[in-house]
């Protein structure tokens, strides 16, 4: 098996990558001013209507900076093309899209600057500015963020002719409850990633963080042997990853990559790192953080707060100095 030798100034790198795309993510679904947080955060620094979801997004945030940097810093830039199913988690990719300048490669005023980061967070979720849902003016996209299902069969069919690639496919546990995504398991029967067929390799990561909507989701409400023993039934080699740790994703990516059918299940809490009770109820590791977690912080002391305290607990100004840029 490939061991992944993992430094620490590389763990260090990845905690601060995903800790600037959770500010980002954060800020783009509340803020419309004050985005370093120069001053206390004021009922008119947040957006009239909020509307988006943040459940999902610390999973994406995690999901997409490991794969970054498993297969572009230690495989030295193999072809991988991410997919992501719960395309509603649309200001996670977004803010990664960002740090990677590939948003201002299409669109020059996200630039990564104070001047970025305000178009960023200003124009999410907003008429005529970035739909909430990943949507066909994303760089890169090739599934839309508003219907769920199609992720892993788009996926499947994106390696096909790709012997170079690898396709990473972020998947929902709700989404693994549509028709399309639990037929499309049928697909390791149909489908090969040998080096004589000329496909790439599928690399499906379940999201599991227990929650759809408004309830639990049935995949995460299984022992985890019985989650395996269905995957295994479909053809999949599942491998578990229960933390946001950079060191073990590496070491399961690592897994990952020596197995010719695998499957990561990765078990989170939904919500996390965000607020744990807003109003008495528990909302991370519950449905409740799905959308916005914070619905009255423009209106709210108590939730404005909280904004104010979560988004200071990513430690943004360590991450990014204007004039000086990101240092991740
Ligand atoms: C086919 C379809 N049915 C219903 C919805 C409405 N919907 C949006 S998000 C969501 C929950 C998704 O849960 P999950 O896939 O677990 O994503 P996460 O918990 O990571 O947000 C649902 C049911 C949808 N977008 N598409």
């Amino acid at each position: 098996m490939q061991t992944v030798g993992i430094l620490g100034e590389e763990v260090e790198s990845l905690r601060r990558r995903v800790r600037a795309a959770d500010y980002l993510t954060v800020a783009q679904l509340f803020l419309q001013s004050n985005f370093l947080l120069e001053k206390p955060l004021a009922f008119s620094d947040i957006k009239p209507r909020l509307l988006g979801h943040w459940g999902t997004c610390h999973g994406i945030n995690v999901a997409y900076a490991n794969l970054r940097h498993f297969f572009r810093d230690f495989r030295g830039g193999t072809d991988l093309q991410f997919i992501l199913g719960p395309g509603h988690g649309f200001p996670a990719l977004n803010a990664n899209l960002f740090l990677d300048g590939e948003l201002a490669k299409v669109d020059p005023k996200a630039s990564l600057s104070l001047a970025g980061i305000e178009y960023l967070c200003k124009n999410f979720s907003a008429p005529g500015g970035f739909p909430s849902h990943a949507s066909p003016l994303t760089p890169g996209v090739i599934v839309e963020g508003g219907e769920l299902g199609y992720a892993l069969g788009a996926a499947y069919g994106a390696s096909l002719g790709h012997p170079e690639k690898t396709v990473a496919v972020l998947l929902g546990d709700g989404e693994f409850e549509t028709g399309t995504t639990l037929a499309s398991l049928n697909l390791t029967k149909l489908f090969s990633s040998s080096a004589e067929s000329g496909n790439g390799r599928v690399l499906p990561i379940l999201h599991a963080n227990g929650y759809k909507i408004s309830g639990p989701t049935v995949f995460s409400r299984k022992s985890e042997r019985e989650q395996k023993e269905m995957l295994r039934g479909f053809g999949f080699e599942p491998i578990v990853v229960d933390t946001d740790n950079p060191s073990k994703w590496q070491i399961a990516l690592g897994k990952a990559s020596e197995l010719p059918a695998p499957f990561i299940i990765y078990k989170s809490e939904k919500g996390e790192t965000g607020p744990e009770e807003v109003a008495g109820q528990k909302v991370r590791g519950n449905f409740l953080s799905h959308q916005i977690p914070l619905p009255l912080a423009g209106s709210d002391e108590t939730q404005l707060r909280q904004l104010e305290d979560w988004l200071v607990s990513y430690g943004f100004s360590e991450l990014y100095t204007e004039g000086k840029g990101f240092s991740l």
